[in-house]
């Protein structure tokens, strides 16, 4: 995979200039120019534009070219980059409240899953990154996970023993351990490879994704689990945010929340759109007894959802009606 870095010391000097244009770089591993995530980040740019005079803009580097997206929240934390868009998934080592929204089965609906995120949990969690080094500034959508592999998964006893690529995070090891299936944890840029020379059986996510990395053309059965519904983190630098003046970190802050009416929007769009696109290439949608996954789900939650206040967000998370 190309990787297109600019040195640190260019960076970190980029950053300085509190009072100048900074045309700041920000990450996505999707291939699509129009993938939501992309060019929700790119209409936050036109936002940004708008409002700071044409001083700030952003420029998007997707298709994984600045790295997997555990290398770039870690370049993102020391400020050798200042934005990066990723999946919630890879913060849940770092950020412990992040754990939340990833929990399997804790979202009702698309609906529920939009009110808690942009109520005060979603408020708390995106706060919470901040002394990882991270400023939280939006999530966005990303539909509801799902197994597809080689073969159909009706149910649990399904599962069982299949090798599963997972993201990069402990909590996702646990989930898929839990189903009775084996986590194979490693960056979605080697998913398509891992399917295709049968290193894993199986991977999990929506149906954009199983579009876009075109995992669709290796593995043929998309079975409906619908198991997380882990949404997508915008992030800023602390270290870069911090050297900007208050007016530039308010108009940050306010064109990324205005990008996510943006970004649901095509992601409806998007899952309508890939949904036909997989079936056309041939895709089985399957569907699967849900609650045979959800009963096994117990351990994960005694296992993470350990501290008082991680409990006290699972609970407002579920009484939010
Ligand atoms: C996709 C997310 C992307 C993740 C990918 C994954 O949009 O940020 O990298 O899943 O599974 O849904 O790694």
């Amino acid at each position: 995979m190309k990787k297109f870095m600019l040195p640190i010391a260019f960076a970190a000097a980029l950053a300085a200039t509190g009072a100048q244009a900074v045309e700041f770089r920000s990450s996505d591993v999707h291939n699509s120019d129009d993938y939501p995530t992309v060019a929700a980040v790119k209409h936050m740019s036109e936002l940004l534009k708008q409002a700071t005079g044409g001083k700030h803009s952003i420029k998007v580097f997707n298709k994984g070219a600045l790295g997997s997206e555990k290398e770039t929240i870690d370049q993102t934390k020391i400020g050798a980059l200042e934005m990066t868009r990723v999946n919630i998934s890879p913060m849940n080592a770092i950020c412990p409240k992040t754990m939340v929204p990833t929990m399997p089965f804790l979202f009702r609906s698309v609906e529920h899953m939009r009110k808690v995120l942009d109520g005060p949990v979603g408020e708390e969690i995106l706060k919470d990154c901040e002394q990882y080094g991270f400023v939280g500034l939006a999530f966005y959508d990303s539909g509801a996970r799902s197994i597809y592999g080689k073969k159909a998964v009706k149910s649990l006893a399904d599962a069982k023993g299949m090798k599963i690529r997972v993201q990069q995070s402990d909590l996702w090891v646990a989930l898929v351990g839990a189903m009775g299936a084996n986590p194979t944890p490693m960056p979605i840029g080697e998913v398509y490879t891992g399917l295709k020379t049968g290193l894993i059986d199986a991977a999990e996510n929506n149906v954009p994704s199983y579009d876009g990395f075109k995992h669709y053309e290796a593995v043929k059965y998309y079975s409906r689990t619908e198991h997380s519904m882990a949404p997508e983190m915008l992030l800023m630098s602390k270290v870069v945010y911090d050297k900007l003046s208050p007016a530039d970190q308010q108009a940050i802050r306010k064109a990324a929340k205005e990008s996510v009416a943006f970004q649901r929007k095509k992601w409806d769009e998007q899952e309508a759109k890939s949904m036909a696109a997989v079936k056309a290439g041939g895709a089985e949608i399957v569907e699967v007894d849900k609650a045979s996954f959800q009963k096994a789900m117990g351990p994960v939650y005694d296992k993470f959802i350990t501290s008082p206040d991680l409990k006290r967000l699972v609970k407002a998370v579920q009484d939010t009606k």
